[in-house]
């Protein structure tokens, strides 16, 4: 069964949520509603990754999630922490994450996977290729399937000489780092091979800006236009293709409409168990 990751941005910029979540109170009372709507992993974030987004100190950015990270644990509730600096990783892990999601992969913070080898936690290595001021130019591939795919593993291998087991790896494709339209295409049809280097693959499109120039082409529209709504639909989608894919899990904002999309697809294929035993609506 494919996992739900409910995102919970506690940043200012967030593109995706308007910053609307800043506030700890406001993050936990977030979570916990993503939770009773079917999340099983919450991550939460205090630097925005959006593109052209400045990096934020380390320590604004853990004054941002870690009483959101230690209040959600304590509520019992699987925490990763989404951080490329490997001492808020550190610190999140003390106040209970037990994911940290380097959307760097590592390559952001060269102590990130000495720092996750010594935690314990699980590790999300992302595909990157540079900061999101310069990620564009940086998306210059001849087949981008494949060369995510090979990246991906030597991250694995580099992540093992530093002793994090192979186990403890959950692998995501990256969708929008360093990759243009199109090219988010060709790296989700490549999910399959993926999936067999991982075996655990995490995909985050929610939201994202492949999705709007998607729905925004058939219409002449802008995709700046598309909105939140239609990209939620569209994330529960290519959530639930994901899902058949082989995801281990997805990373939403829509936590709801996933959960449905999921449920459904699920459904069809002859299993009506829910997404979750605490699902309460
Ligand atoms: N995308 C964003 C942030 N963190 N983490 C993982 N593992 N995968 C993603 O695709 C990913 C991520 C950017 O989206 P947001 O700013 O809306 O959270």
């Amino acid at each position: 069964m494919t996992l739900v990751m409910g995102i919970v941005n506690v940043t200012p910029d967030s593109f995706s949520d308007g910053g609307r979540y800043a506030d700890a109170e406001a993050a936990v009372a977030h979570g916990l509603a993503l939770r009773a709507q079917g999340a099983h992993i919450l991550d939460v974030g205090g630097e925005s990754t959006r593109p052209g987004a400045e990096r934020v100190d380390p320590r604004l950015e853990q004054d941002r999630a870690l009483p959101v990270v230690r209040a959600l644990a304590d509520a019992g509730i699987a925490v990763s922490i989404d951080t490329m600096n490997a001492v808020t990783a550190v610190a999140a892990v003390e106040a209970g994450a037990r994911i940290v999601n380097d959307v760097s992969g590592g390559l952001a913070d060269p102590e990130m996977f000495a720092a996750v080898a010594s935690s314990g936690a699980d590790i999300v290595i992302s595909h990157w290729r540079g900061h999101s001021a310069d990620m564009y130019a940086r998306a210059q591939y001849a087949d981008v399937a494949t060369e995510v795919v090979t990246e991906l593993a030597s991250r694995v291998d580099e992540a093992a000489a530093a002793g994090i087991a192979p186990s403890r790896v959950i692998l995501d494709p990256g969708v929008g780092f360093g990759k243009k339209g199109a090219q988010n295409w060709a790296t989700l049809q490549g999910l399959g091979r993926l999936v067999a280097v991982g075996p655990r693959v995490l995909v985050g499109t929610s939201r994202k800006r492949f999705l709007a120039e998607a729905l925004a082409e058939p219409r002449e529209e802008d995709p700046a236009e598309v909105s939140e709504d239609r990209r939620d639909l569209a994330t529960a989608v290519t959530s639930v293709l994901a899902a058949q894919a082989g995801a281990w899990a997805v990373r939403v904002h829509d936590v709801a409409a996933t959960s449905d999309a999921l449920v459904v697809a699920r459904s069809w294929e002859g299993d009506s168990r829910w997404a979750s035993p605490t699902r309460s609506r």
